[in-house]
């Protein structure tokens, strides 16, 4: 069994397949199953194609396709190979593309065949050697025809334990995102944690339906299963019917709180089907008490709600046994360490007062891709990292989050920076000023709106969102947009949001999408 000797996803990779080449890694809707084996195998030859297009160890390799074996294989296929993973929203525009590519250099992109066109200039432009493509079901494209035919096997350099393994994105709350740099002990470290801490072992079959683009359906859900040799009945995209159809074959599903709400609305969502299922994990933005309680009167299980974050990985988490308090995020990780302080003073606060949580572990970041001093601004002196999400911890030590004291809306387990959207707008010929603000949004938990004063008093909300089409990823473009004549500033000009979000909270309460 892989142990935490090995400090990186390869080897830990690699334990399991040897250990167990037959155990099923991959499960299709349809039931065809994709060995262990055969995975360490079809990874290979897609790190050979990576090698044939120019990727040397320690490059960067930019992925944007749509979820498929074939795409989750190219993570693996990046380990083998040496590469630093680089995996991008597909919802992404080419305009943001443009300043991912540019920052983080890749040797190669590897995209969907329909952007091959567009992304052609962009690389040419940008000095991006090479361009691979692949399509949805993950069968064809350029990069399965540059695998085929090629050798099984990788003669892989042992990774270095803080050697980069991933850079992803998170945007920044002044605009310009950030690559966080993730290294193999940190992706490594906390799949081993969370194998042990929510038990799991290689019977267990993960229902992913999560997209494998961000740490959440990438590194919690993949990297925990392939260190507990377990297997992944894994789904192009959330659907709730293909969920309740496959629920009775699986023992555990990961989702974001959208993923919850949907279930229980769904009708064929039973405690009968629930049955079956050892643990429902939720993460990635809050889930409400009321959703936490409603789903367990019905199926009689306890959601077990844990807390990350892009830069950390998984910092705390309810236990596995023992009580899972709705509206907490329970206790530390072993080996993680928090704490509340003042977010102006950083005077560390006792048990029970409210501030910002700090933290420090193997889990945790090294800095931001070629931003040094975005990197000193957050993390303090003694090394603990500043999340900018506000808590507090309770007299029995579990941890709540309150807020955030980072300006930013998580929309469906996605996060938008106002600013990046605010900078969109203000471009718009006809506004003056924006405020962009998350609202309570009944399925996705929030959703953005935007607050603008208009210069032209004929610009109407379908032009401001057609203006956004092609700068913003469609789950970035506000879900409405209030014109007012001034927006409310305090006594330093600044906006109030507080007011904002107070005025419009009730646009989407009662509202599906
Ligand atoms: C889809 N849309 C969204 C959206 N997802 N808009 C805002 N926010 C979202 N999250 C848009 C679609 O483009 C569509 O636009 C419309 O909303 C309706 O789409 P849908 O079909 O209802 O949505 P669906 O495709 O079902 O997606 C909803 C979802 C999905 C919640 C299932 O967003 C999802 O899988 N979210 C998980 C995100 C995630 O993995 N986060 C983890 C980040 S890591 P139109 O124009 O067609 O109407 C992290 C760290 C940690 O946070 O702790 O884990
Ligand atoms: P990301 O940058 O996409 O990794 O998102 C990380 C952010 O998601 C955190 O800083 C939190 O604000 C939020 N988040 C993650 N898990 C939870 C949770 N269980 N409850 C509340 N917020 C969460």
């Amino acid at each position: 069994m892989a142990t935490s000797a090995h400090q990186d996803m390869l080897s830990l990779f690699t334990a399991t397949c040897n250990a167990t080449p037959d155990a099923p890694f991959l499960i299709a809707a349809d039931g065809a199953v994709l060995t262990y084996a055969a995975a360490h195998a079809r990874a290979a030859q897609l790190a050979h194609a990576f090698r044939a297009a120019g990727v040397q160890a320690g490059d960067r390799v930019a992925v944007q396709v749509e979820k498929s074996q074939t795409a989750l294989l190219t993570w693996l296929a990046a380990l083998q190979a040496g590469a630093v993973y680089l995996p991008l929203n597909t919802g992404y525009t080419t305009g943001e593309l443009r300043y991912f590519l540019g920052d983080a250099a890749p040797a190669l992109v590897l995209c969907r065949p329909e952007d091959e066109a567009g992304l052609a200039a962009l690389c040419a432009n940008l000095s991006v050697p090479a361009l691979l493509t692949l399509d949805a079901d993950g069968t064809a494209g350029s990069l399965v025809n540059a695998a085929a035919g090629q050798p099984t096997t990788f003669a892989s350099t042992p990774a270095a334990p803080d050697g980069l393994a991933a850079i992803l994105y998170t945007s920044g709350t002044t605009g310009r995102s950030k690559g966080a740099m993730l290294s193999h002990a940190n992706l490594a470290s906390n799949a081993l944690t969370l194998r042990e801490y929510w038990s799991f072992t290689a019977q267990d079959r993960l229902l992913h339906a999560l997209p494998i683009y961000h740490t959440h359906g990438l590194f919690v859900a993949t990297n925990t299963i392939i260190a507990s040799g377990a297997a992944m009945i894994f789904l192009h995209r959330f659907d709730a019917d293909a969920l309740v159809r496959l629920m009775p074959q699986a023992s555990v599903l990961m989702g974001v709180p959208t993923f919850y709400s949907r279930l229980l609305a769904h009708a064929g969502f039973t405690r009968e089907l629930a049955a079956g299922m050892r643990l429902f994990v939720s993460g990635s933005a809050p889930l409400s008490a009321e959703t936490h309680r409603e789903f367990s009167a019905l199926t009689g299980h306890a959601i077990l709600e844990r807390y990350g974050m892009t830069e950390t990985n998984m910092n705390t988490s309810n236990p596995y046994e023992g009580l899972r308090k709705p509206g907490s995020v329970g206790f530390p990780l072993p080996g993680v360490d928090l704490r509340i302080a003042d977010s102006e003073t950083a005077a560390v606060l006792p048990q029970g007062e409210i501030g910002v949580i700090e933290v420090k572990g193997p889990n945790v970041f090294g800095g931001y891709w070629q931003m040094p001093e975005k990197t000193r601004e957050e993390f303090r002196a003694d090394g603990f990292f500043i999340t900018g999400d506000l808590g507090f911890i309770d007299g029995e030590g579990y941890v709540h989050i309150v807020g955030r004291a980072k300006d930013l809306i998580i929309a469906g387990g996605l996060n938008i920076y106002p600013a990046e959207v605010e900078a969109a707008l203000d471009e718009i010929p006809g506004i003056s000023e924006s405020a962009v603000i998350g609202v309570p949004h009944a399925d996705l938990g929030e959703c953005v709106v935007a607050v603008v004063k208009a210069t032209d008093p004929a610009l109407e909300q379908s032009a401001v969102l057609s203006a956004l089409t092609d700068r913003l990823a469609r789950f970035k473009q506000p879900r409405a947009v209030v014109f007012v004549d001034e927006l409310p500033r305090n006594a330093m000009g600044k906006v109030q949001k507080a007011q904002l979000r107070e005025t419009h909270a009730g646009l989407f309460v009662a509202k599906k999408v």
